[in-house]
């Protein structure tokens, strides 16, 4: 993934031409995209793929079981030619390590969800969920756009690691408050996919984060 544009499409649509005509509208303005359950269940696994050819694929299937099966599930999408995956931390050391492992160090460690239910359970942790991301090796981590301060607080934490940050449109967070917090990449979905022009509002939200830094 190039860090070009900044932007991670979460492509959470219902079907699969409904995925290609907004990944190849939003092409120019994004770096990646992100496939998760939404549209392997509507358009099965090998969506994976396809989208794959087209641009690098973050699976988000949020992974959180044991070790073993966190294995099988993470070669499963590596095989099928995503980039990198997405794995919930909460699980524990041994399960975040067997992702990371799995990927080849290119796992994202969910932290603070972005969601008013994220400061519930997620958020009391979220330290110590982005410390063991730091510890085990993962590419980086999954941090909340709509809480700007705390995507800086787990900056100084995690150092050089990535931050990829949901939560921008549809949830009421804004690009350039993430970006300029210390977030890598904002994902995107309803904002893009739902609009009725999808190129244009892939690259106002690329043109925001331009003039951002
Ligand atoms: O709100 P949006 O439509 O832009 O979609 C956000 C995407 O990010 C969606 O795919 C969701 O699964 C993912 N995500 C969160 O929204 C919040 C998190 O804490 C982690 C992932």
């Amino acid at each position: 993934m190039q860090k070009k544009n900044r932007i991670i499409l979460a492509l959470d649509v219902k079907s699969r031409e409904d995925a290609l005509r907004v990944v190849g509208a939003a092409a120019d303005s994004i770096d990646a995209v992100k496939v998760g359950w939404p549209l392997i269940l509507a358009a099965g696994p090998d969506i994976i793929v396809e989208v794959s050819k087209l641009k690098d694929v973050i699976c988000d299937m949020k992974i959180a079981d044991i070790p073993s099966v966190n294995t099988l599930i993470v070669n499963q999408a590596m095989k099928r030619g995503a980039s990198a995956v997405i794995c919930h931390g909460f699980v524990g050391d041994d399960s975040v390590r067997a992702c990371v492992e799995a990927a080849k160090g290119q796992a994202f460690v969910v932290t603070e969800m972005s969601h008013p239910g994220g400061k519930q359970f997620t958020a009391p942790v979220a330290d110590k969920l982005a410390a063991l991301a730091k510890s085990a090796g993962a590419r980086g981590i999954v941090a909340p756009a709509t809480r700007p301060e705390r995507i800086a607080d787990l900056r100084r934490i995690i150092d050089n690691l990535e931050i990829i940050t949901p939560g921008v449109g549809a949830q009421g967070g804004k690009a350039s408050d993430a970006i300029r917090a210390g977030a890598d990449y904002i994902i995107v979905g309803r904002a893009i996919y739902e609009s009725t022009d999808p190129k244009s509002a892939a690259k106002a939200l690329a043109d925001e984060i331009r003039q951002s830094i």
